[in-house]
């Protein structure tokens, strides 16, 4: 099914299965819910889509329960066979993704291609978490005992509760999920309170994957508000593992809980991402990737750059080019082709955005570009660039909005101290065509970051790399690489094979001599 064929909002939520209300709980099957009915708005037009009904704490239970007895059968299955059912989830994914990157447009304002995006990265997932389920590997070790063999190997861990937020509504939790599942752990997911729909939409898909294989229910889902379900998941010892994303002051609170149980966390919360420009660099493609990486997603990406420094010598000509283009970004329906930049997802974003910039002014920040709310319906505002100091406190805060501040710096080391003196730390990249430039940013002393580019834009990460930020950013990795290993438990084993009984260290211990 095409997207053009689904413009029919209650055509396309039938086709994924959804109604115009919904419960908001997946124990195995859908339950019964006993909370608020939260109406999912159209941020385009401000007009609701469908509802969901949210679950109660005791909802919550019921699908943890599940969870539990789904994770003890899951981890007797052995990993490849896991990833089989992974790769016809990541099947099934495809078959539908013009119709979820068309829900993702509908419930969050992302332009198609963004949708269709958010689609493909879980796709993309599931591939990876494939070729992870027969390479998650131990180490073996030389034993300093003779007849000895030591070794590490990883066990699933249990059931992970994985909290999401608005602006990846979906790719979040595959970012999670399908690596959980082929390390063996069932899922329990709290979509965010503003973006439902996707989240019921694709645990539909994930659960005939699972009954048509035959598999527990491990995909699981608990729609509730923060307190509430939220506090009780992330305070519920039988979840081994919390991974959020959100705010640095969410991640705050639930680092709290879980230091107080001794749970594990992987918080990917704010970033105030930044991009440097020097003199020597392409302009046009700095120029073409700071629009991407500031405009794009309404600048609501955990990865948007908020902070742009530029040297001297090009600082004038690049702030002439940014302002004729922040002038002519398409802001509009996001469905429509030649759209840029959609809408805020919801009135509360654009008050912030707004006071946000009036703050700026306030410390002395001048609007070169945009810095009103477009009046239309819908929650849409226009991407802004602001002259900035790095005295202005403003500039230290996340605003999840498409506020871009411009500052310029005489020499690198200047201007990587600037770029480190926030307090988040996921991405950054440098605009140059200096080799000794480039290095000086990416070596120990340079950029702080988790994720560190030349001539790349701070956003759209690739998920093969591990995907994390360092200071306040909370310092989790998700996606590729290693990431796998938070959520399994590593296992040290000492295996004696000979006839006498070595100390290490030494020691000797002779009993009755
Ligand atoms: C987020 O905004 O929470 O690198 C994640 C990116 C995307 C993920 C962003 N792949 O921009």
């Amino acid at each position: 099914m095409t997207v053009d064929t689904l413009s029919n909002v209650s055509h396309l939520l039938a086709s994924l299965g959804l109604e115009a209300d919904n419960p908001g709980a997946f124990a195995g099957t859908w339950i019964p819910t006993h909370g608020e009915r939260v109406v999912s708005l159209n941020p385009a037009t401000g007009e609701p889509i469908a509802a969901v009904h949210m679950a109660s704490v005791d909802d919550y239970e019921r699908v943890a329960a599940v969870s539990l007895d789904a994770f003890r059968e899951w981890q007797t299955w052995p990993a490849p066979k896991r990833g089989e059912v992974v790769r016809q989830l990541g099947e099934e994914l495809r078959r539908h993704k013009a119709e979820l990157g068309h829900l993702v447009s509908l419930e969050v304002g992302k332009i198609t291609s963004e949708g269709l995006g958010e689609v493909q990265e879980m796709i993309d997932m599931a591939d990876l978490a494939v070729g992870m389920s027969r390479q998650l590997y131990g180490l073996s070790m030389h034993s300093e005992r003779p007849q000895h063999r030591m070794y590490e190997q990883w066990h699933p861990l249990g059931p992970i509760g994985v909290i999401t937020a608005f602006n990846f509504p979906v790719a979040v939790w595959a970012w999670n999920a399908m690596v959980a599942a082929v390390c063996g752990d069932s899922v329990i997911w709290k979509p965010s309170h503003q973006a439902p729909l996707t989240a019921l939409a694709v645990t539909r898909i994930a659960d005939r994957v699972l009954k048509a294989n035959n598999a527990p229910p491990i995909f699981n889902l608990a729609f509730g508000g923060r307190a509430g379900v939220g506090e009780r998941m992330v305070a519920d010892r039988r979840l081994p593992l919390i991974s959020a994303t959100g705010s640095v002051r969410m991640g705050r609170e639930i680092g709290k809980v879980l230091a107080d149980r001794l749970g594990r966390g992987l918080m990917e919360l704010g970033g105030n991402n930044g991009i440097l420009v020097t003199d020597d660099a392409d302009l046009d493609l700095a120029l073409r990737a700071v629009l991407f990486a500031a405009v794009g997603t309404a600048g609501q990406r955990c990865t948007t750059t908020r902070r742009l420094f530029l040297q001297k010598g090009i600082a004038a000509e690049m702030k002439r080019r940014l302002v004729d283009a922040y002038k002519s970004i398409r802001v509009g329906d996001p469905l429509e082709p030649g759209t840029l930049m959609g809408p805020l997802i919801d009135e509360t974003a654009v008050t912030n955005m707004l006071k946000a910039i009036d703050t700026a002014q306030a410390e002395g920040g001048k609007v070169l570009a945009g810095g009103k709310r477009i009046d239309r319906p819908g929650f849409f505002v226009e991407p802004t660039l602001i002259e900035a100091t790095v005295h202005m406190p403003i500039t230290c805060e996340e605003t999840f909005a498409p506020i871009l501040y411009v500052f310029e710096f005489e020499d690198l080391d200047e201007a990587i101290r600037m770029h480190n003196s926030v307090p988040q730390g996921l991405s950054s990249a440098i605009f140059t065509l200096n080799m000794r430039s480039a290095e000086r940013f990416l070596a120990a002393t340079g950029s702080d970051c988790g994720i560190a580019n030349v001539n790349i834009g701070t956003s759209g990460a690739e998920i093969g790399g591990a995907f994390g930020g360092e200071k306040e950013t909370g310092g989790g990795r998700e996606a590729g690489s290693d990431s796998w290993k938070i959520y399994m438990r590593r296992q040290t084993c000492t295996l004696n094979w000979g006839t006498s009984l070595p100390l290490a260290q030494g020691v000797e211990f002779k009993v009755g001599e």
